[in-house]
């Protein structure tokens, strides 16, 4: 991962990165680890699988909205994710390049909570008349990275967090945290032996410290048993609510992906595969347990 190349993508993805970087300690502690394994030289030879971003499904914001973004920089939308007991859909953005990250933003069906939920969110986007990212200028990428930190709506007391963390830890989550970086990917497959796989990944992380979400089991994989994928449990951070209230809440996390060559180029020496020859896209019931790593379940482990 490197955006040296300073392409307005470059900016944008680096704008995201540092914030996220700085708040979430486990990145800087997993890089230098696999630093001193010999994994990797340094921070730049990490493979970033891809990024996420959660929203909310009201009027000018959710997917329709912040999609608009990674559509201007050459995005493209994938397959379509139903998750129905969170109430949220989700799609997947292939980059323009490979050497950028896969998107994956999901939405919450906001219509579906409850009335005193849904209440709570509207109290704070009712405001927001008309879809902010019309108002972004694409040719200036400095104002683009400032938008995923811009504080769209203000925070909510302590109190009505709670409530909405009772019926959906993800509306919790979201009208706290915004439009920040949820998670980038770590590609564990690009690894050299016998770090490239999840097994051998996950037993390093573990003897650093890094708590791994046990939802689904620490590995969760795909029904074609082609996309493992491992994430830590979020770091909490300290939230500043209304009338400067405090209180730990979930942060982000890091998550660790494993793609298996298509059957069709399973007989290819490893240093001869490229993106091309390796699973694609996401898998709804991966995912649904990957979401967990913010939820309290987990982070009261
Ligand atoms: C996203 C969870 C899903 C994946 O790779 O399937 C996911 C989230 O927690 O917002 O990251
Ligand atoms: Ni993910």
């Amino acid at each position: 991962m490197n955006f040296n190349a300073s392409t307005p993508l470059d900016h944008i993805l680096k704008a995201l990165f540092e914030p996220y970087k700085n708040n979430v300690p486990d990145v800087g502690l997993i890089v230098s680890a696999m630093v001193s394994k010999s994994m990797i030289a340094n921070e730049d030879d990490i493979i970033n699988d891809h990024i996420a971003f959660r929203t909310l499904g009201v009027p000018n914001l959710g997917i329709a909205s912040l999609e608009k973004i990674f559509l201007a920089y050459g995005y493209e939308r994938r397959d379509a994710y139903d998750f129905p007991e969170k109430k949220l859909d989700a799609f997947w953005y292939a980059p323009p390049s490979p050497k950028y990250p896969r998107i994956f933003i999901s939405e919450l069906r906001v219509g579906e909570l409850s009335q005193q939920t849904q209440e709570i969110i509207y109290k704070y986007t009712s405001g927001i008349g008309k879809d902010p990212v019309d108002s972004l200028d694409f040719d200036h990428p400095k104002t683009v990275g400032d938008f995923f930190y811009r504080p769209l709506w203000q925070v909510p007391t302590k109190e009505e967090f709670n409530t909405l963390a009772e019926e959906s830890e993800y509306a919790a989550w979201v009208i706290y945290n915004r439009y920040y970086l949820n998670h980038y990917t770590i590609s564990v497959h690009a690894l050299p032996e016998p770090y490239g796989k999840l097994e051998a990944f996950n037993e390093f992380l573990e003897d650093n410290g890094i708590k791994l979400n046990t939802s689904g089991g620490k590995i969760k994989t795909s029904a074609d048993g082609l996309l493992r994928q491992t994430s830590s449990i979020a770091k909490m951070i300290t939230a500043t609510f209304a009338h400067n209230e405090r209180m730990k809440i979930a942060g982000s996390y890091v998550e660790f992906a494993e793609r298996s060559p298509l059957p069709q180029f399973s007989k290819l020496p490893k240093d001869q595969l490229k993106p091309i020859h390796l699973r694609e896209g996401f898998e709804a019931n991966n995912a649904d347990k990957i979401f967990e790593s913010t939820y309290k379940e987990q982070t009261q482990q």
